[in-house]
C-alpha cells in the first residue's frame, strides 16, 4: 500500500488520486492531465491547499459550509455520539435520542405545519423520498392516477436516477436513460437570457403560467406535484422576478397539486431567513433539506412535510428507508450546527447585517464593463457576463467558455467563485465578515479585469447575433 500523508509532494498525490480516484461530474483524463488541486485544511472561509496557497472560499464547499470551517464543537459533538452509539437504525420500529430531538428541532424551525421528518443522508436520497412520497400521497388519497412531478429545465435536485430525472439537466439526462416517466419540465425564470422584450415582472408572469398550461396539457388530475428551488443554485443562482412565486403558489393552489420547495441550497439561512420559502413567501407542502443543515459536516439530509401529508402517508406502511436514514452522529452534528446557527445569531446577521453589505458590493459589481446584472439573495449571488450590456447579449463563443476564463482567473487569484456557463456565482460561508466580503469583491474586480484582457486578446469580446 502506498501511504501518504499532508505531506506528499502534491504531484504524488495528484498522480495517486488520478490512478485511483473518480471524480464526481468531471472529465477523468482531462483531470488527470492537470492534476486535482488538493486541500490540505480549512478554516472559517479559507482553505489550505497543498502548495501552501491560503484560498478564499466564496462557495462554502458546495454551497454547505454554512456556519464556516474548523468549529470544534461540531467535532466534539461527532466524538461524544460515537462513543455513546455510534450507530442503529431508525426500521423495525426502533428510534433514538438524536433522531427524536432534530425531527423535532426541524418541526420547530420549519414554518407553518411543516412537522415531520423523513430522514435521509443527501438531497439526492431526499428528493427520491418525495419522489415516491407524493406518488404514494395520491395514491393513499385514492387518486393513483395524479403520478406526473412537474420540474424545471435548468433545476437541480440530485444526481441519484430518480433526482436526477426531477432535475433539468440536460447533460445528465443524455447519460444513463433519464428521465424516468412521470415527470415533465417546464422553462425557467431566467430573465436575463429569456426575458426577451418582455419586463421582469410580465416574463415572471409568462413563466409562472406555463405551470398553468403544463398542467392543462397533462391533465390536472393527472398532476402530484411541482419541485422548485426557491432561488435556482446550481443552475446558476436564477432569481425570479418578484411576479413569479405568487402566481406559481396561486397556481398548485388552484389545482390541489403539492408544492415542493427543494430547500438544499437556500435553507438554513443561505437566503437571510431559515428557509428560502420564508424569503419568497411561498407554503411548500414538502421541503427538501441536506447541505446546511449540518454545514456539510455530516452528510444528512431529508424531508420535511406538513401535517396534512404526514396524516396520509401515516395510514399506510410506506415501503422506503435508508440504512443511514437518522443517522445517530450525523443527527447530533446537525444538532449542535442548529445550535450555533441560532446562539450566534447568524441567520439574522444574514439578513440585517452581512448580507445588506454583500448586496451593496456586489451589485456594484455592475460597474465593471463585463458584467451585465447583478442578482443576490442574502449570501447567494450571480453575475451575468456579456458582450454588450445594453442588448443583454450572449457571447458567440459555446456558453461557458467566457466563464471558465473567468474562473481560471478567480482560482489564480486564490478565490474560489464558480461558474455555470456565462455566469459567475457566489455562495459563502454566512459567517462571513464585512473585511473578507471586501477582500471577495477585490480579487473578484481583479479577476474579470484579468479575464477581460486575456478575452480581448483571444478576439472573445464579440456578440452572438440574436435569435
Ligand atoms: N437539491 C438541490 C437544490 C441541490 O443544490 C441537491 C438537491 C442534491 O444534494 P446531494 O446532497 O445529493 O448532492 C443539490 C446539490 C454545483 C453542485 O455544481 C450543486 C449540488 C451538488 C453538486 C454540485 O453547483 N447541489
Amino acid at each position: 500500500m502506498t501511504v501518504i500523508s499532508t505531506n506528499t509532494p502534491t504531484p504524488e498525490l495528484q498522480a495517486l488520486d488520478a490512478a485511483h480516484h473518480m471524480h464526481p461530474f468531471t472529465h477523468g483524463d482531462g483531470l488527470r492531465d492537470k492534476g486535482a488541486r488538493v486541500i490540505l485544511r480549512a478554516d472559517g472561509c479559507w482553505l489550505t491547499d497543498s502548495d501552501g496557497n491560503r484560498i478564499l472560499d466564496a462557495m462554502a464547499g458546495l454551497w454547505c459550509v454554512n456556519i464556516g470551517y474548523g468549529r470544534t464543537e461540531l467535532a466534539d459533538a461527532a466524538h461524544r455520539q460515537m462513543q455513546e452509539l455510534p450507530y442503529y437504525n431508525t426500521f423495525f420500529q426502533t428510534t433514538h435520542v438524536p433522531a427524536i430531538q432534530l425531527a423535532a428541532r426541524l418541526a420547530e424551525l420549519a414554518p407553518g405545519d411543516l412537522n415531520h421528518v423523513f430522514f435521509a443522508s443527501s438531497g439526492s436520497e431526499a428528493n427520491d423520498t418525495n419522489l415516491r412520497l407524493v406518488r404514494t400521497y395520491w395514491a393513499e388519497k385514492g387518486q393513483p392516477e395524479r403520478q406526473t412531478i412537474i420540474a424545471r429545465w435548468n433545476g437541480y435536485h440530485g444526481s441519484s436516477v430518480g433526482s436526477g430525472s426531477l432535475g433539468g439537466m440536460k447533460g445528465m439526462h443524455a447519460q444513463g436513460g433519464m428521465p424516468i416517466p412521470g415527470i415533465a419540465h417546464i422553462d425557467q425564470p431566467n430573465w436575463w437570457t429569456d426575458g426577451g422584450d418582455m419586463t421582469p415582472e410580465e416574463f415572471g408572469l409568462a413563466r409562472a403560467r406555463a405551470l398553468e398550461e403544463k398542467i392543462l396539457e397533462l391533465g390536472p388530475d393527472t398532476v402530484a406535484a411541482f419541485i422548485a428551488e426557491p432561488v435556482q443554485g446550481a443552475g446558476g443562482v436564477i432569481v425570479a422576478p418578484n411576479s413569479y412565486w405568487p402566481e406559481i403558489q396561486r397556481i398548485v393552489d388552484k389545482y390541489g397539486i403539492l408544492l415542493i420547495a427543494d430547500e438544499v441550497i437556500c435553507g438554513f439561512g443561505r437566503t437571510g431567513n431559515w428557509f428560502g420559502s420564508e424569503t419568497l413567501g411561498i407554503r411548500p407542502d414538502i421541503m427538501t433539506i441536506a447541505k446546511g443543515l449540518s454545514s456539510g459536516y455530516q452528510p444528512i439530509g431529508g424531508s420535511i412535510v406538513t401535517d396534512a401529508v404526514a396524516e396520509v402517508i401515516n395510514q399506510t406502511e410506506f415501503n422506503h428507508g435508508y440504512t443511514y436514514s437518522g443517522h445517530p452522529v450525523a443527527c447530533a452534528v446537525a444538532l449542535e450546527n442548529l445550535r450555533i446557527l441560532r446562539d450566534e445569531q447568524i441567520v439574522e446577521r444574514v439578513r440585517t447585517e452581512t448580507g445588506p453589505y454583500l448586496a451593496e458590493k456586489f451589485q456594484a459589481m455592475t460597474e465593471h464593463p463585463l458584467v451585465g446584472e447583478a442578482k443576490i439573495v442574502g449570501m447567494m449571488g450571480s453575475l451575468a457576463l456579456t458582450p454588450d450590456k445594453a442588448t443583454r447579449a450572449a457571447f458567440a463563443s459555446e456558453p461557458g467558455t467566457v466563464g471558465l476564463v473567468c474562473r481560471d482567473r478567480c482560482f489564480a487569484n486564490n478565490l474560489i467563485m464558480r461558474h455555470v456557463g456565462d455566469r459567475m456565482i457566489i455562495s459563502p460561508p454566512l459567517t462571513i465578515s464585512r473585511a473578507e466580503i471586501d477582500t471577495l469583491m477585490e480579487r473578484a474586480w481583479k479577476s474579470l479585469d484579468e479575464a477581460m484582457a486575456q478575452l480581448e486578446a483571444d478576439g472573445l469580446m464579440v456578440a452572438a447575433p440574436k435569435v
